[in-house]
């Protein structure tokens, strides 16, 4: 029954409605209250940093108002929510975002165009979010903004790293990483939540609750309060707006004073700063594991916090806990957040007074585990010592997951001592250490991967025990998926109107599959000659942005030969610079008539490499080696540009995605789990050049064999490959030789530098298979620049890629986790 409504609710009705003011002058009072009542500015002071920061709280409070009624709304209705916990957001920009979905961009434009800026410029005054590494992070703001355009119920939780993806300097070639202060200048997308804010304990000791089986009482001096920030997270076309709660460690209640008064100022601050320190940093590393102490408290202080504001939301609805599962859905993005496992229980043992088996039950109908990556070196392991005095409680509750669970298996197959070795939670090593993946698969319903081939993969290797005792229905795939909101919309404006006049509406960007409708337009003269004008607009714009941060001149009217991803061995940037410096030895052996009838390349690169990953940063250096010859070479000129784009970003992304001819996805067969660039690079109409591996191979299936180009060792081969490479020094074909030979004359500076480059493959193994792959990968590239010659056929491949490319949306992703694991539904907000 509907309760009367209060003043109160009235009041609070005026501030939470889906209608929003449209009109200039609203929105112009708005903006200009914020310049002087929260800026102080006069309109002799304006600059463009106020000018965004007013725009963007006048857009904020529109926002609000439907954040509000989202969140009462799924309150009042009692709406199953999903909890997306990911280590990392790497959301980008939020303004025009969000001018974007609320539909207010041109009124935005037309008021600060009033007061002398440009929308742009204004736009480009917001620092990025970049509280992630690469793809891992990036799905997960993709994912939260599904949620949000489909109406699902639904939070992510994360960490508010006060220094972010670290900038990426370029200095003599080498990368040299600075600190992101991206919160220097106040963030209209955050609200501090002091009222949020839950204790997390470290170390101490147990007492036993005499009487229980299972209960205990962690007694610990150190104690840390991790307080909410929530991001709201704007629903392109509907009411819906979304949040990211992110925690911060609060660190006033940690002042010494009777220090301070003693004189000891640094011992007055010490327990502020052991606590501030967990919320720091972001970890850059992306898909490698370091094993750090403070990552591992990090690790925490998320899931502690995260699953007691989830328990306590619940609790308010008066449910009793076993109905959890129906009311929350928890992904776990990776491992990173594994340990709400063993949090939920302690929380549900100890704190509620929950049996084993009960408590044992809600936990498994509740979380879920996507698993992103096989590479050996990003698997999450923590030394059993570290974890028992950092987590005595987590340690204990493990070991008596781990040992119910194997002794379920020993019923199972009873007598396979080496099963229960392989499958244990605990690795019987020295020192012991417990193996994250296999404590998510156990302690979650489903486990998936993110795209076939890697969840195949992913059976047959590291949960290939697992399936033998769980049985096959608990491994799923989950392909991985993009948001057209940003990644096509936001990003490529010229393509997104076409689509609009195609489709008839703008309905495509929150139905992705209507962009079928393209292939109709193919055969249409008119049409493919503005196709071709809006990527060459594309083009013109990142032939610009490469000029304004690296300097150096290139022409739109080359092909653009893209690859931006972050800098790893197995993504092989190597294999890519060695091909390019091959091209550049052809070149000079042309004769200048022949060198003229070449088709001219810019070969772009962009992307990190973590700090202490040293081959990735020599192989950053090399390419801004070889680029310094090659661009100051007069013969060559426009034939051949190599550049690198420093401190790759969303928002360098956004500038340098829509405007690629060809990109490349070259991993290795078998290492990229599924890649999301890739996706994106195609909905822009680039076309791949790539290996047969990740979702490159779906992107195939849907678009056509025509559309993309394949080259390289199967998955299935690479095993093989590697154990010959292990006992056989490999034969670099003529080209791979003649890139060698190059560098170790000493064409691009000290040859020594870049020996353990080729060392690499020469005499450690070749593990990633430049060697295997290097020939077919010169034809490959060859096939790319006979079809770009013909330029119908190329507009014809573009056209219909972005036609064929539906599945990859992220809302096609969201809509399959909610209806198969999550069993959540939509619900558009009503008032
Ligand atoms: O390396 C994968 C990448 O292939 C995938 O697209 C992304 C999102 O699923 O996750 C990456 N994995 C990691 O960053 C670490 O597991």
């Amino acid at each position: 029954q509907a309760k009367t409504p209060t003043r109160e609710d009235t009041e609070f009705r005026a501030y939470s409605h889906s209608e929003i003011a449209r009109d200039a002058a609203t929105i112009k009072n708005s903006v200009v209250m914020h310049l002087t009542a929260t800026f102080l500015r006069t309109p002799a002071s304006i600059d463009s940093t106020h000018a965004y920061l007013a725009s963007a709280f006048s857009v904020r409070d529109r926002l609000l108002q439907r954040w509000n009624l989202t969140n009462e709304f799924h309150d009042r209705i009692g709406a199953k929510r999903v909890y997306y916990m990911s280590l990392e957001f790497l959301v980008g920009r939020t303004f025009d975002n969000a001018l974007l979905a609320l539909q207010l961009r041109d009124e935005y434009a037309g008021v600060l165009g009033d007061v002398g800026f440009r929308l742009e410029d204004v736009i480009d005054e917001e620092r990025d979010a970049a509280l992630g590494n690469g793809g891992l992070g990036r799905l997960a703001a993709c994912y939260v903004d599904s949620l949000a355009c489909m109406n699902y119920p639904g939070w992510g939780y994360g960490l508010r790293y006060r220094y972010g993806m670290f900038q990426q300097q370029i200095i003599n070639g080498y990368q040299v990483e600075a600190p992101d202060c991206w919160l220097d200048t106040p963030n209209p997308w955050e609200f501090p939540r002091p009222d949020v804010t839950y204790p997390v304990k470290f170390y101490g000791r147990l007492e036993h609750v005499p009487g229980s089986a299972h209960r205990y009482r962690w007694v610990s001096d150190v104690v840390y309060d991790a307080m909410a920030f929530d991001m709201p997270v704007p629903g392109y076309g509907t009411t819906n707006v979304g949040n990211i709660r992110l925690w911060s460690c609060k660190t006033n209640g940690l002042f010494d004073l009777n220090k301070f008064n003693a004189g000891d100022y640094a011992g007055a601050t010490g327990g502020q700063v052991a606590a501030q320190i967990l919320t720091d940093v972001l970890y850059p590393n992306d898909n490698t594991n370091e094993g750090k102490e403070l990552r591992l408290r990090q690790e925490y202080l998320f899931c502690s916090a995260t699953l007691q504001d989830i328990v306590a939301r619940f609790k308010r609805t008066g449910r009793p806990l076993s109905e959890l599962p129906d009311m929350a859905a928890i992904q776990l993005n990776d491992t990173h957040p594994t340990l709400g496992i063993p949090e939920l229980m302690r929380i549900l043992l100890d704190d509620e007074g929950l049996e084993w088996d009960e408590a044992w039950d809600i936990t498994t109908r509740t979380f879920a585990f996507t698993n992103h990556t096989v590479l050996p070196e990003a698997m999450e392991k923590w030394p059993v010592p570290m974890m028992d005095r950092i987590l005595p409680r987590h340690m204990g509750i493990i070991y008596d997951i781990n040992l119910f669970f194997l002794q379920r298996v020993e019923k199972q197959f009873p007598d396979d001592r080496g099963l229960l070795r392989d499958i244990s939670i605990i690795e019987e090593s020295s020192p012991q250490q417990v193996r994250m993946a296999f404590l998510a698969c156990v302690g979650s319903h489903r486990v998936n991967g993110v795209a076939a081939i890697h969840s195949d993969i992913i059976k047959q290797s590291i949960f290939k025990d697992f399936v033998r005792v769980m049985g096959e229905d608990k491994f799923v795939n989950k392909t991985n998926g993009v948001a057209p909101r940003r990644w096509m919309n936001e990003c490529n404006p010229a393509m997104s109107e076409l689509i609009t006049e195609v489709v008839g509406d703008r309905s495509w960007i929150n139905d992705l599959s209507k962009v079928r409708a393209l292939e109709a337009r193919v055969d249409d003269e008119a049409f493919r000659r503005r196709w071709w004008a809006a990527k060459q607009a594309n083009k013109r714009r990142l032939a610009d942005y490469i000029l304004a941060t690296t300097g150096i001149r290139v022409s739109p009217d080359a092909l653009f030969d893209v690859q931006a991803k972050r800098i790893h061995e197995y993504k092989r940037q190597l294999m890519n610079i060695l091909s390019v410096i091959y091209r550049y030895h052809r070149l000079k052996e042309m004769a200048p008539a022949e060198r003229a009838r070449e088709l001219p390349r810019v070969v772009v690169f962009a992307g990190k490499a973590a700090a202490g990953y040293w081959v990735a940063k020599q192989v950053i250096k090399l390419i801004n080696a070889v680029a310094e010859v090659v661009n100051a070479d007069d013969e060559i000129g426009d034939v051949l540009k190599v550049v690198f784009v420093p401190d790759y970003s969303v928002t360098a992304a956004e500038h340098i995605v829509p405007a690629s001819d060809i990109s490349q996805h070259i991993s290795t067969a078998g290492t990229e789990a599924s890649g999301t660039s890739n996706m994106k690079f195609v909905l822009n109409g680039g076309i791949i050049l790539g290996t047969v591996d990740g979702a490159n191979i779906e992107i195939g299936e849907e678009v056509g064999e025509e559309q993309i180009f394949f080259f390289g060792c199967l998955a299935h081969e690479v095993a093989d490959f590697r154990h010959y490479l292990r006992f056989h020094q490999p034969k670099p074909d003529p080209a791979l030789q003649t890139a060698f030979d190059m560098i170790q004359r000493g064409t691009f500076g000290d040859a020594h530098i870049f020996q353990p480059l080729i060392d690499s493959i020469l005499r450690g193994g070749d593990v990633y298979l430049l060697s295997v792959d290097f020939p077919s990968y010169i034809e490959a590239h060859k096939a790319v620049e006979e079809a770009y010659r013909h330029r119908d056929d190329w507009v014809t491949k573009s056209i219909l890629s972005v036609a064929r490319m539906a599945k990859f949306s992220s809302d096609r992703a969201i809509q399959e986790y909610a209806e198969e694991i999550w069993n959540i539904e939509p619900v558009p907000v009503v008032e």
